[in-house]
């Protein structure tokens, strides 16, 4: 049915009501059929998200990557029907891994029904890799809103780059929706903090002021003043008093747009479960089924067939057609327009854009980087890496970062001419200072990554706990960002257990799909580099050495290379046929060649492996592990200044671990090599104990 054929007998605002009342019908029905799920906020913010949707954003379902598109985050992710709704609703079309259009919808009404099962695209939360349409993973609360503000620095970032006169390439705008839990959560207020800093006008977050959390109203634990919260922040903060009034949602919305130098804060006052008798403004309608007579009662009162599941009445779909359809498909077009006459303007960076899109590299993008020479004295894992990301980001124009405050010591900043500082009034700048803001750091970083540019934020190692889920959620996402970790180990030595970490290894190489790689020396820090660069579905951490590391001669022992493959052997037993194999990560692996030398002169055939990467070298064919870790050869020793745990995959039942089983100690880190046990002396009578035991 056409719009023309629906509107006669239905006034525009009949519509709009209409279509507020599918969405939260949907959100009951599917919550009850799945008997799991939040039914009560997609009531309550069924008219915000309509008219986000269909009256305001710059979205075309036709075409879900239009990379000038408005973005939209449900960061309470639980709310997620609201979403499933949305794409539904607009006909958003499914998009693949490789961007190509798949000539089917994102998700279908089949979806919905089957909410929250396996293989519905109608997820528990909603998933970024798994359906189009969904601009962030969300759940996890706050993070959806830090995210946004990384994709809010990004839009910033690409205008700068690539608008020019005539040309607005970019210039979208996020919209991010939030509920109670989000503002509580810190990472939320290290976000706005910075978000404000860098003046983001481009960025609006709903705060959907329900009251209302799981375990009750709000006033048990959260009562201050959020607006003036966000003022202090600077913010420009706006009050929409009832979250059923689509115009003055409307006209809150229009004030962003108009608001220049600074991001907006709408405080949106709602009623959780709206229209429920009984669940209304309660703590049980967030997080259970209505059940089935309320939600007779509950559609009696929004004037809705009260025996219908699943109900899309006649001109739903239609009106959303007329509204964000028409809209989207037309600014789509007039980009699409402007894009091919920028192409012919500025061929270099359309080619740019085109390739950042596909998240390709550009052709020599590895061009310059350094081959250390042998040195014994050596170089530390993060001035190498300083030396790799200042190549890197001039090969690459879309890559940029930074630290949070430790750039001196991470070694992040990029000093090239030109390089320059993001900041609100240099917003193209490639050096990125988070604040000692870790946690928003790792949204912030995805949410660039979400924007295809290629991202890393900095700060040591044991402070990546700080940044921890989102790391993770990097990961299910299959986002390349990249985390330059520096102080790996206890080569702050001083500094204490608190600055030394331990379990940080095992725990992010438990992340699936994380990449960890802890490099050896200067030329495996390069080849790290070259690795995680290629990744274009995976997160990276780079776990790098304060202190210098020998520089290994590339002519006596195996190239820096093998680092592509997770491990390599490195030094090996004349013939190589050895009896024992020493394995190591970073500031271990010249330990263990010292201790290799030392079993060579006393006529043990010891191998050592360099192994800077568990995930790579679990990925590689059984043949080439086996070849790098014989199976015969049970005589093994691992060493690694880290949590023991885990290395027994590697040296079996029988091995032996040199690691870490408590924390460390404030000492010079001669004295804590000592006191642990990271001596030469201490990996060669390991060895021959293994020989002795065989
Ligand atoms: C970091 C985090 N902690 C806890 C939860 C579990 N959780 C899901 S929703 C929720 C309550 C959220 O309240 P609010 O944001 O006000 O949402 P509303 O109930 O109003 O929709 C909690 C605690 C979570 N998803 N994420
Ligand atoms: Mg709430």
């Amino acid at each position: 049915m056409s719009t023309a054929q629906v509107a006669p007998s239905r006034t525009s605002a009949d519509l709009d009501q209409l279509c507020i009342n599918t969405i939260r019908t949907l959100s009951i029905d599917a919550v009850q059929q799945a008997k799991s799920g939040h039914p009560g906020t997609p009531m309550g913010l069924a008219p915000l998200v309509y008219t986000i949707w269909n009256r305001v954003m710059r979205f075309d379902p036709q075409d879900p990557i239009w990379p000038n598109r408005d973005r939209f985050v449900l960061s309470n992710g639980h709310a997620s029907m609201l979403l499933w709704s949305a794409l539904h609703l607009t006909k958003t079309q499914a998009v693949n891994a490789e961007y190509e259009k798949l000539g089917e919808p994102s998700v279908t009404l089949e979806d919905i029904r089957h909410f929250r099962q396996l293989n519905s695209k109608a997820a528990g939360h909603p998933e970024y890799h798994w359906v189009s349409g969904v601009e962030t993973t969300t759940g996890p609360l706050g993070q959806g809103v830090a995210t946004s503000v990384g994709m809010a620095i990004a839009q910033k970032w690409l205008a700068a780059h690539y608008n020019k006169p005539g040309f607005e390439i970019f210039d979208y705008n996020l919209y991010a929706v939030c509920g109670d839990g989000c503002m509580m959560e810190g990472i939320a207020s290290e976000a706005a903090s910075l978000a404000a800093h860098l003046g983001l006008d481009n960025l609006c977050w709903v705060y959907d002021n329900n009251h209302i959390t799981i375990e009750g109203n709000t006033r048990i634990a959260f009562t201050e003043d959020v607006a003036t919260r966000f003022l202090g922040y600077g913010w420009n903060v706006l009050r929409v008093g009832d979250a059923n009034d689509t115009d003055r949602i409307e006209h809150a919305l229009e004030v962003f747009r108009k608001t220049k130098g600074r991001p907006t804060f709408i405080i949106l006052d709602s009623h959780i479960g709206y229209g429920s008798p009984h669940r209304q403004d309660t703590a049980d309608a967030h997080g259970e089924p209505l059940g089935e007579e309320e939600v007779r009662l509950t559609k009696r009162n929004y004037g809705w067939p009260e025996d219908a599941k699943f109900l899309v009445p006649d001109g739903v779909y239609e009106h959303f057609d007329a509204g964000i359809g028409v809209r989207g498909a037309a600014a789509r077009q007039r980009w699409t327009e402007r894009f091919v006459a920028y192409k012919a303007a500025y061929p270099e960076l359309a080619a740019q854009i085109e390739q950042m899109q596909r998240r390709e590299l550009p052709t020599d993008w590895d061009r310059n980087l350094h081959v250390f020479p042998a040195d014994s004295k050596g170089m530390a894992g993060r001035d190498a890496s300083g030396k790799v990301l200042n190549v890197l980001a001039q090969n690459i124009p879309w890559f940029l970062g930074g630290s949070a405050d430790l750039g001196p010591s991470n070694k992040t900043r990029l000093t090239f001419d030109g390089a320059g500082d993001l900041q609100a009034d240099t917003p193209g700048g490639k050096n990125l200072h988070y604040g000692i803001r870790e946690h928003a750091m790792g949204a912030i970083v995805n949410g660039l990554s979400l924007s295809k540019l290629r991202p890393f934020g900095a700060t040591f190692f044991i402070f990546s706990d700080y940044a921890r889920p989102a790391i993770r959620l990097s990961a299910i996402m299959e986002l390349p960002s990249l985390f330059v970790f520096t102080h790996d180990a206890m080569g702050d030595g001083e500094d204490g257990p608190t600055h030394q970490p331990v379990e940080h290894l095992a725990s992010l190489r438990a992340i699936p799909g994380l990449v960890t790689l802890r490099p050896a020396d200067a030329n495996e820090v390069v080849e790290a580099y070259r690795y995680v660069m290629q990744l274009r579905h995976k997160p990276a951490v780079l776990a790098l050495s304060r202190q210098p590391l020998p520089t290994l001669d590339r002519n006596k022992y195996a190239s820096a290379s093998g680092v592509a493959r997770g491990a390599y052997v490195l030094a090996d037993a004349p013939g190589g046929n050895p009896e024992v194999i020493l394995i190591a990560s970073g500031s271990e692996v010249s330990l263990a060649v010292e201790a290799h030398e030392t079993l060579l002169a006393e006529g043990i055939r010891s191998r050592v492996v360099s192994m800077p990467s568990w995930d790579i070298f679990d990925l590689q064919p059984q043949e080439y592990r086996d070849s790098v870790l014989p199976p015969k050869v049970k005589a093994r020793v691992a060493v690694e200044q880290a949590s023991t745990f885990g290395w027994e995959r590697y040296v079996g039942t029988s091995g032996h671990v040199i690691g870490m089983k408590t924390f460390g100690a404030s000492a010079p880190l001669k004295e804590l090599q000592r006191k642990f046990g990271f001596e030469p002396d201490g990996v060669a009578a390991a060895a021959k104990e293994q020989l002795r035991r065989k």
